[in-house]
């Protein structure tokens, strides 16, 4: 039987409340509250809405005392709240009413709330997708991060240049968490290990307390509500008074300095030195505080400790949480009495283990001594892990080689399941990173294609579509994605169609409206809007885009008065800081928009915006005005991308390669509707091989060639016009992700597209198809599969 937890508000009531909250929450009157106040006070009001689901789920799971499953993931990349509450519950109309009666504007009120963004990209947002999902299906699931004081850093472009700056969001009130100081636990590092009476035991020599804050994630319809429990890190002692009395003022606040840093700042990525003990410790200490936290909630069940797998299913969101295993191990052994052996064991039927890249340098591996020196007792634990495999399977698959621990070899030897992103990515997985450990462990590895919410990515976030989808089918499309096959004959009527492009147009102009308030920057709605969102990163060839965008400059210069395809070509995304590659690219791209939007000959026809400090809220704006979709990255590359479903579900067109689930995307939205170019995995492999590719595929482009000699000669730098030759010169040496081979067969796609734009009719019901087709990449059906494959719970187990 399901819960009936809807809540039920009218417009007075849930007016009532704001005020309420307005007056009592936040001590202000209606004459004198801020943007902010109205804000505050309406998210609390809906806050109030979430807590009887949140309560029933909660008890049903205790009652019930079923499987639990807990999601360890360094990153959840939010984005803001306030309207994905109101539309989880169903109040947003009600609170768009309530709002405008008090003679507010509800977009925004709502738009004043700071991003969440505790993640760097696709790997954080999946995780904030899956919340959304596990609420929605009703499975009883915590997830488990850190709280991070600050997000992802802010972008913003000083001369064409990415410059960073740290981001507050937490200087504000966060309004949906709930303190919980009696959930906190004592989290040690370094010190040393004794024997005593044959047991082990750590003296750590340093120690802070993981402290926790709750948010409530409810799902579609309030049927049910989960918990997203972060860690913050704090000082056992937070003041040294004696330190203090002696005149030591910077000496007595050490303690809490200290510990703080732990949960400061979130890692834009893992690629400098300096801070790699402080990044080790990050993970260490939201994973121990998570296992603590799960053995503490299935202790107080009353369950026998070696039935663990049956009540606990814990998900390693990449290897960031890896140190899980040997956490696990230590803690059946040294504080369970649990034999090693068994400990090993029944930790694996617990641990599951996504693999989100297949990239070498993404792959975490930490120094020998710097590991052993941060967590002794766990590196005693992983020597006994990796005996215990090589005793069981043979091989020479070894954790600890070369001087490092490898944290993807002691994910996948402490998982009893691990999956892949993508059903390429799972089979290149079993091919290259983890072949080895494949051929031992042939039933472990499995696919779990990525999906996304529809409830934020559709539905929340496109509301023109929304409702003509709505009137169309019916309305139970947003937890049963799949049955926006319905739209299918739709497509055929050309009444249909022209709703369906209005409700494009009209994002269009919304987008291009936002963009004018918030940059000046004027875009013509009447153009192709040609969009890539996404972390700046060579395998993503955001530079392919752009030399393609120079080529496409120089035609429309060569022939004023050909018939081109006006298009706005739009850029998101930022950096890691320390990538100076992507930078330069950042740089360039800047660089050549504005000598491209000032050319009195094309700028009708060609435009270049990068709006700087791309996030999930620029992401809502962007992806429902979109028309086309640029998925280009290295065949083999991109584990799955979950962007490009977002692009297809909202009914922009795609312009990709065979990479990632962009194959699957095709697949289902049939390869006529999807614009193809490039080499497959197999060719990027082997083209390699071949000597000198690149600077041969530039000799037989005369077009690529041309534009490279371009940057070269500083046409985009006037100012500095060597500022680019290194970066022509990798592109003839050292082209890695093959932007010179898959140049010309991009440009030859672009072209295509173009055409296919023109006639209007066929694309728009290229469009209908795409959103008709893409429901199988709801992140509900990725969960449906974890759950089946992976947790062994049922969707519902909750209920
Ligand atoms: C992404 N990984 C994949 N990593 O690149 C993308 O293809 C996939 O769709 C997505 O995961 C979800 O499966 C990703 O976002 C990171 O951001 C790492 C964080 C830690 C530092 C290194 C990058």
């Amino acid at each position: 039987m399901p819960l009936d937890t809807t809540p039920r508000i009218d417009e007075a009531t849930l007016r009532a409340e704001i005020l309420r909250h307005l007056n009592f929450s936040l001590g202000k009157d209606e004459a004198h509250a801020s943007v902010y106040d109205w804000r505050v006070a309406l998210s609390l009001s809906l806050r109030d809405m979430v807590i009887a689901p949140w309560f029933a789920s909660t008890r049903a799971t205790y009652e019930k005392k079923g499987k639990r499953v807990y999601y360890l993931s360094m990153e959840f990349l939010i984005g803001r709240l306030v309207e994905d509450v109101a539309v989880n519950l169903r109040v947003e109309e009600t609170a768009m009413a309530a709002m405008a009666a008090l003679g507010q504007d509800y977009a925004t009120v709502v738009a004043d709330e700071p991003d969440a963004a505790l993640g760097n990209g696709g790997l954080g947002r999946l995780a904030a997708c899956f919340l959304d999902s596990l609420s929605t299906l009703g499975i009883p699931a915590y997830g488990y991060g850190i709280r991070y004081e600050h997000g992802l850093f802010e972008q913003h472009f000083e001369d064409g240049k990415q410059i960073e700056t740290a981001e507050d969001w937490l200087t504000q009130r966060h309004v949906w968490e709930f303190e919980r100081p009696e959930a906190r636990y004592e989290i040690g590092f370094g010190g040393h290990v004794t024997e005593e009476g044959g047991k082990s035991v750590w003296h750590p020599g340093e120690t802070v307390i993981a402290w926790a804050y709750d948010t409530p994630v409810v799902g579609w319809q309030a049927k049910w509500a989960n918990t997203l429990r972060l860690w913050a890190a704090k000082p056992e002692r937070i003041f040294d008074l004696e330190s203090f009395n002696r005149g030591d003022y910077e000496g007595a606040s050490q303690p809490e300095t200290l510990a703080r840093t732990i949960s400061r700042v979130l890692y834009p990525d893992d690629t400098t030195d300096i801070g790699k003990e402080l990044r080790l410790k990050q993970e260490y200490f939201f994973t121990a505080a998570s296992i603590r936290d799960l053995l503490r909630r299935f202790d107080s069940e009353g369950h026998d400790i070696a039935d663990l797998a049956d009540k606990v299913a814990i998900q390693l969101n990449d290897t960031h949480p890896a140190i899980a295993g040997p956490e696990l191990v230590r803690m059946l052994v040294d504080v369970y009495g649990m034999p090693m052996a068994q400990a090993i064991e029944t930790a694996r039927g617990s641990l599951a283990y996504t693999n989100h890249t297949l990239l070498p340098e993404a792959l975490e591996t930490w120094p020998e001594d710097l590991f052993a020196r941060v967590l002794p007792r766990h590196f005693e634990i992983i020597r006994e892990i990796e005996k215990s495999h090589v005793e069981a399977v043979g091989g020479d698959v070894r954790i600890l080689a070369d001087g490092v621990v490898r944290m993807g070899e002691l994910a996948f030897i402490m998982a009893h399941k691990v999956n892949g992103v993508s059903a390429l990515h799972t089979e290149l997985v079993k091919e290259t990173v983890f072949a080895d450990l494949h051929a031992a462990h042939p039933d472990r590895i499995v696919n779990q294609t990525n999906g996304v919410t529809p409830r934020r990515w559709l539905y929340s976030c496109n509301p023109p579509l929304r409702k003509l989808i709505d009137g169309t089918i019916g309305t139970d499309w947003p937890d049963d994605l799949e049955q926006l096959r319905k739209l299918e004959p739709h497509a055929d009527d050309a009444g249909f169609r022209d709703a369906y492009q209005a409700a494009k147009d009209e994002n269009k102009a919304t987008l291009a409206a936002w963009l004018k308030e918030r940059d000046g920057t004027v875009i013509d709605p009447n153009a192709m809007f040609d969009v890539q969102i996404k972390r700046i990163h060579e395998y993503k060839r955001q530079l392919m885009n752009l030399l393609e965008t120079v080529a496409l400059w120089n035609d429309i210069r060569d022939d004023p008065g050909g018939d081109w395809t006006p298009r706005v070509k739009i850029f998101g995304g930022k950096a890691a800081p320390g990538y100076v590659v992507a930078k330069e690219i950042i740089h360039l791209i800047n660089d050549v928009a504005k000598t491209i939007n000032t050319d009195p000959k094309t700028r009708d026809l060609l435009q270049v915006v990068y709006p700087d400090n791309y996030n999930v809220s620029m992401a809502e704006y962007l992806i429902p005005a979109s028309d086309l979709s640029e998925q280009i990255s290295t065949a083999g590359k991109e584990a799955s991308g979950t962007g490009n479903m977002k692009f297809a579900l909202n009914g922009a067109l795609t312009i990709g390669t065979l990479d990632g689930a962009n194959v699957e995307i095709r697949e289902h939205v049939g390869a006529e509707n999807f614009f193809l170019f490039g080499m497959t995995a197999a060719e990027v492999v082997a083209r390699r091989d071949v000597p000198d590719f690149a600077r041969k595929a530039i000799e037989a482009s005369p077009r690529l060639k041309r534009v490279l000699d371009q940057i070269d000669a500083g046409a985009f730098s006037s100012s500095d016009k060597g500022r680019y030759g290194s970066l022509v010169r990798r592109m003839y040496e050292h082209d890695y992700f093959l932007v010179t081979c898959d140049f010309d067969s991009y440009f030859e796609a672009q072209r295509v597209v173009d055409g296919a734009y023109r006639n209007r009719e066929d694309w728009v019901r290229m469009a209908v198809l795409n959103t008709a087709r893409m429901g199988w990449f709801s992140s509900d059906r990725t969960i449906a599969g974890y759950a089946r494959d992976i947790w062994g719970v049922d969707r519902g187990d909750g209920v």
